[in-house]
């Protein structure tokens, strides 16, 4: 007789399958094929007693959404499940899962290490807001396999890093960090937003916690805000009754719960048609004459690409480039194209284009851009699932209007 989809003996299942099914039973309660969407914000006690003891932790139950809420609670065992964690929280943005596990996992003395390429507002939570609250943020250049052990002191307590970094794609070797700083008894923290768990899983190289913007691939269509930190029961445990119950309020709200458990049956096709794209529009761009430099782990010369071929299933749909003429030029192409759409975000099936220095990463000093690898010539594009040849021809028809001239 066959096991039942989730049973322990199974062999386990392949990534979309468990993105489809994973933890929930279809015959149960009514029948719904999909999850119901709980709109409850708080649940009733059985008794005075009861509310007591849930509140203690000493009787199953929930309490009130903001700790935990049933569809979120489907979706946290599924991204869990997903990166290969022991458990998951989510949040009601990326920021909002960045800083509850920071401000509920760091106190005043504490130091944080982190690469020297951040998205703008990690950057700006990092030295405006905990520096302010007396946790020292120091950076580190990452691609440096030497560089961590001699930065590590003894008030080092997290190691916080993104690959490939937004916008400038650095490329940072999992396995080896992880396995350095855990030398050290320090966690390591790896914001998985550009990848997602169908291209990299940083748990199983080694990581401690991951992060995600899930407003990006794992929503997937541009409709919702969310966040999602996964790692072990106590870290989570952690984050979700100090972080965002008391310090920072961050829930999601079960209707983008919803849209996210819809967004994840689709991701591995989706990111498999943002890398399809993403490789024919970097392999293009690189030969293109007006254009300087691409960064696209996929290309063969890139720096990262040998990292990138070993922690990666696929390169993903992210790409940087630099024009001849520098930023000048860059807004003019920006300001030609057509189908890609002038925005801010990334991972929606619409293509996205943005200038990093004016826009993500304008929380930054220009001196602050220079040293931490920002160019203002920086373009960065994120590669939706339109057809490839109406993009590649979209970009051809700005870069030749340039080249023209
Ligand atoms: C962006 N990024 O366009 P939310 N980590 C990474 C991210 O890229 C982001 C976050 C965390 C962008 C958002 S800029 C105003 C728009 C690697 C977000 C934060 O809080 O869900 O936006 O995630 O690069």
């Amino acid at each position: 007789m066959e096991s039942p989809p989730n049973s322990p003996d199974r062999k386990p299942q392949g990534f979309t399958t468990r993105a489809i099914h994973h933890g929930y039973d279809p015959y149960a309660g009514f029948g719904s094929l999909i999850p119901p969407i709980h709109v409850s914000s708080t649940y009733a006690f059985r008794s005075a007693e009861d509310g007591g003891q849930r509140f203690a932790g000493e009787a199953p139950g929930y309490i009130y959404s903001r700790l935990a809420n049933p569809t979120n609670s489907l979706l946290e065992a599924r991204m869990a499940e997903l990166e290969g964690g022991e458990a998951a929280v989510v949040t009601g943005s990326g920021m909002g899962a960045i800083g509850s596990l920071m401000w509920s996992m760091l106190s005043p003395g504490d130091e944080i290490l982190t690469d020297m390429t951040l998205y703008g507002c990690t950057f700006a939570l990092f030295h405006h807001a905990m520096e302010k609250f007396g946790v020292q943020v120091r950076h580190v250049d990452l691609l440096d396999g030497d560089a961590l052990a001699g930065q590590i002191s003894p008030v080092t307590k997290l190691l916080f890093f993104e690959t490939p970094a937004n916008p400038n794609m650095r490329v940072i070797d999992i396995e080896a960090v992880a396995r350095a700083a855990r030398g050290h008894g320090i966690k390591t923290v790896v914001d998985n937003t550009y990848m997602s768990p169908y291209l990299q899983r940083p748990i199983e190289l080694g990581a401690d916690l991951v992060v995600h913007s899930a407003t990006k691939y794992l929503g997937g269509h541009g409709d919702l805000l969310a966040g999602v930190v996964v790692g072990s029961a106590e870290d989570i445990e952690t984050i979700r009754y100090r972080g965002v119950k008391n310090m920072t309020g961050s829930c999601l709200s079960a209707f983008d719960g919803h849209l996210l458990l819809r967004g994840l049956k689709t991701l591995g096709i989706r990111m498999e048609l943002h890398s399809d794209n993403a490789q024919v529009l970097a392999e293009f761009l690189a030969c293109h004459p007006a254009v300087q430099h691409v960064y696209y782990p996929g290309l063969p010369g890139a720096p990262g690409h040998a990292v990138a071929k070993r922690q990666m299933r696929r390169f993903g749909g992210m790409i940087a480039l630099e024009l001849k003429g520098g930023m000048q030029i860059g807004l003019r192409f920006i300001n030609s194209l057509k189908l890609f759409t002038r925005a801010v975000s990334l991972g929606d099936c619409e293509s996205l284009v943005q200038h990093p220095t004016s826009m993500t990463h304008s929380t930054y000093t220009s001196d602050e851009r220079r040293r931490h690898g920002i160019t203002d010539g920086t373009i960065r594009l994120s590669v939706g699932l339109e057809d490839v040849e109406d993009l590649k021809e979209d970009l051809e028809a700005a870069l030749d209007a340039i080249y023209a001239d």
